[in-house]
């Protein structure tokens, strides 16, 4: 994945043609495009290769189980033309490692979700979301999924990890965050969805969304 816009799309749109019209609309300002299970149990898993000729595709998962089974979602998830997968990393090590082991096989990319965006987010997850942080550091993960709505959380994140993992960051305007700032806190992209796919041109949002990271990235903010 080239970073260049800084923009993920989180493609949570139920319908395929209207998926594959706002993937080719927005092309050309986001780096990749999030599916997840929205899109994928309404149109299934062949959703996957058609996405994936407009960006790189992340399949959010959110993946929770005992390694094996762990192990048996990943296969189909790569098998499908996915370049990456989002994991929980609640599950522990094994589990982690489970997904890690078979990304690579695959030389695929593995993000672990350290802490939610949402209010619920911070209920349990928040404290032991530096653990998870530190765990996916150590079994080699790609990255990390961590809140636009709560920058300061990633700011604190990304001093403990310093460089090795890529902080992807969902929250950006529907749930409130705003992308400069969680950019200026340490993350790497922004996940994006309904401010895009919901916008009369999902086009223009995108564009609107990478200037500011870009004028962010360049100290003009
Ligand atoms: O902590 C998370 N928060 C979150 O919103 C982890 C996620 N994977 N997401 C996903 O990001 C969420 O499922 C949705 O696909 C996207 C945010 O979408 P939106 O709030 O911008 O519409």
């Amino acid at each position: 994945m080239e970073r260049n816009t800084c923009v993920i799309l989180a493609l949570d749109v139920t319908d395929r043609k209207e998926a594959i019209r706002i993937a080719e609309d927005v092309r050309e300002f986001v780096d990749a495009i999030k599916v997840g299970y929205p899109l994928i149990l309404a149109t299934g898993l062949g959703i996957i290769r058609e996405l994936a000729e407009f960006a790189p595709i992340i399949a959010d998962f959110k993946v929770a189980d005992i390694p094996n089974t762990n192990r048996l979602i990943c296969e189909q998830v790569f098998e499908a033309g996915a370049d990456a997968v989002i994991v929980q990393g609640f599950t522990g090590r094994d589990s982690l490692d489970a997904c890690i082991e078979v990304a690579s096989e695959y030389r695929k990319d593995v993000f672990v979700v350290s802490e939610m965006s949402h209010p619920g987010g911070a209920e349990f997850m928040q404290p032991v979301a530096e653990a998870i942080a530190k765990m996916a550091a150590e079994a080699g993960a790609f990255g990390l999924v961590a809140p636009a709505t709560r920058p300061e959380r990633v700011k604190k994140i990304r001093k403990l990890i310093g460089d090795k993992l890529t902080i992807i960051s969902p929250g950006v305007g529907a749930q409130g965050g705003k992308a400069s700032d969680v950019i200026a806190a340490g993350a790497d992209w922004v996940i994006v969805g309904r401010s895009i796919y919901n916008a009369e041109s999902p086009k223009e949002a995108a564009c609107k969304i990478a200037a500011e990271i870009e004028a962010e990235l360049r100290g003009e903010n």
